[in-house]
């Protein structure tokens, strides 16, 4: 009787993940486009047959939320924090996020089939003064750090904090001053903790899709249109991460004084992590997670976090 009481059943976050799979998946019509087309082309059998290698969160920098806030919630469900990235243009601050391992205290079991997480967090203070005063108009309320009140083993509350207002819903002139000056401001003063994307991993798919390319030419084929920033396969230097993604679906934003406005919502994203060159010899049924390119690369990240800027959307 000592860690068993308070440690979280699998399912908790079992049932977290699926709430927020369920809500992104109404929010973003390209993610049934994907998984309909995948099943039509005898890619997968069945939308569950896809493995999903990441999700992603962005967080406002600011006293009692962003990263040190929200990444209670998934390392009280044995989640790692790996990496720190930054983005000095955007002012972002990032880690991501390993599932639960084989030593972690806080599971029955690993799961390494549970996706990566990776966290973003806006550097608030480093904005203009004017765009500051507006985001903290709205954050100011929160008073105390909103994860310390919530019972994290109780998945149902998890999922309606991920998905309720933190703060009171945006004017549409606080929302346009904001794009300005920084488009991951806007996106977060509206969408809050709403999923930004998942991620299909493509290296496990059948022969003929199991190659980002490859699968960006189906993708293209389907009609969708995605993220040219950068070009559009993002290459980490050593080759071996490999990733592509939609332009965010646009939504039909209601703000404050019932004005609406179309504005970027999510988007899904694509990935290839290539085998270790120590492991390329090793026969393809041998091949696991822990052969392959882990982790994330600021590259990358920095031209995918464009899926959701108007230069994108406004393509
Ligand atoms: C995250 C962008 C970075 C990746 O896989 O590197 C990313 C975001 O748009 O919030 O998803
Ligand atoms: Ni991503």
């Amino acid at each position: 009787m000592t860690t068993s009481t308070n440690k979280p059943t699998t399912t908790t976050v079992d049932a977290v993940m699926s709430g927020l799979m369920r809500r992104y998946s109404e929010r973003v019509p390209d993610v049934h486009k994907v998984l309909d087309s995948m099943v039509k082309e005898g890619i997968i059998q069945s939308p569950g047959d896809v493995e999903n290698d990441h999700i992603a969160f962005r967080t406002m920098g600011v006293p009692n939320l962003g990263i040190a806030s929200f990444e209670k919630i998934f390392m009280h469900y044995g989640y790692e924090r790996r990496d720190e990235f930054n983005f000095v243009g955007k002012k972002l601050t990032a880690y991501w996020y390993s599932p639960p391992g084989v030593d972690s205290p806080r599971v029955d079991s690993p799961r390494p089939d549970l996706p990566r997480i990776f966290v973003s967090e806006l550097r608030v203070h480093e904005l203009s003064e004017e765009a500051q005063r507006i985001i903290h108009k709205y954050t100011d309320t929160v008073k105390s750090d909103p994860v310390d009140s919530l019972n994290l083993d109780d998945a149902e509350a998890v999922d309606q904090f991920l998905h309720q207002p933190l703060w009171e819903t945006p004017t549409l002139v606080d929302y346009q001053t904001l794009l300005a000056e920084s488009e991951y401001a806007a996106w977060v003063i509206y969408n809050r903790y709403y999923l930004n994307h998942f991620t299909i991993s493509v290296h496990n798919l059948k022969a003929g899709y199991n190659t980002i390319d490859a699968f960006v030419a189906f993708l293209e084929e389907q009609g969708l249109k995605l993220n040219s920033a950068g070009g559009t396969i993002k290459v980490s230097p050593d080759g071996d991460l490999r990733q592509a993604s939609t332009v965010a679906q646009m939504i039909d934003a209601e703000f404050a004084n019932g004005d609406i406005f179309r504005i970027a919502g999510s988007y899904v994203e694509f990935a290839e992590r290539r085998i270790l060159p120590p492991f390329r010899d090793l026969p393809a049924d041998q091949i696991t997670r822990q052969h392959r390119r882990e982790g994330f690369e600021t590259g990358n990240a920095d031209k995918i976090f464009e899926s959701t800027f108007t230069t994108q959307t406004g393509r």
